[in-house]
């Protein structure tokens, strides 16, 4: 089996750091790569980056293609461009947000989200809402540590404490990390909270794994079945859907 982890930003630790904990929960015989696109913001902290994020989301979509890949997780909080991709992709396309969601609802009630900073919330709770979770997502925080400063000294701590507030101060009885970057603090976190704390990345390569085990897939038909062919001009012209062209070249 062939998962790919794409990091939809173009910092290259971060998608190392990702490659790394993706790697960790891969079943036996089971090929993980992380890849990130040639094009796009180097952190995703806006809408403005995370719409700017999905054409390079979608252009290793369309590399994976042509590889053979299995599955894919797409490894950014916001879950951008999960559905395009899912239009893509002949396998499962998951995204982080909503694994991660899904899998804190399994061991427990009530889960709070901690993200990087303040004006990422909004979006994390569009997703906890539109993933069914609107009861069970108590709180969205933010730590106010940006995405590419996670790993300096001073960022745990803040990390820390605004999980154990989650706890404390909305009762939360599971935390759902917030960022990708987050994946090689969760271990850690989980130590120091006394709740569940689940890391997108592992989450999602483990559920990708089971979908296809499962033999699981987007439906060919219906809201995820490949995109019309039609003209696409300027820039994106090479993610133009031809009918000779199974997918785009991008
Ligand atoms: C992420 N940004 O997981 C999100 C986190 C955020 O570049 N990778 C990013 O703050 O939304």
């Amino acid at each position: 089996m062939h998962i790919r982890v794409i990091n939809p930003n173009t910092t290259r630790a971060m998608t190392d750091l990702i490659g790394r904990s993706a790697r960790v929960v891969a079943a036996p015989g089971t090929l993980v790569d992380a890849v990130q696109p040639t094009m796009g913001p180097a952190s995703i902290e806006s809408h403005y980056e995370e719409a700017l994020a999905v054409p390079g989301v979608l252009e290793q979509v369309a590399l994976g293609e042509s590889d053979g890949v299995d599955a894919y997780v797409v490894a950014c909080f916001g879950d951008p461009g999960v559905d395009a991709a899912r239009e893509l992709a002949r396998g499962p396309v998951v995204g982080i947000a909503e694994a991660a969601m899904h899998a804190a609802t399994l061991v427990g009630r009530r889960f709070a989200v901690v993200t990087t900073l303040g004006r990422t919330r909004a979006r994390a709770r569009e997703l906890a809402d539109r993933y069914g979770f609107r009861e069970a997502c108590v709180a969205v925080r933010a730590c106010e540590v940006p995405v590419l400063a996670l790993e300096e000294p001073g960022a745990f701590l803040r990390l820390r404490d605004e999980c154990r507030r989650a706890v404390a101060q909305d009762g939360a009885d599971a935390i759902v990390l917030g960022c990708a970057g987050m994946a090689e603090l969760c271990a850690a976190i989980s130590a120091e909270v006394g709740v569940p704390v689940v890391d997108g990345v592992a989450a999602g390569v483990v559920l990708a794994q089971s979908l296809v085990a499962l033999g699981l897939r987007p439906a060919s038909g219906g809201e995820y079945a490949p995109p019309p062919p039609k003209p696409m001009l300027g820039l994106l012209a090479g993610f133009e859907i031809r009918t000779d062209v199974p997918v785009p070249v991008a």
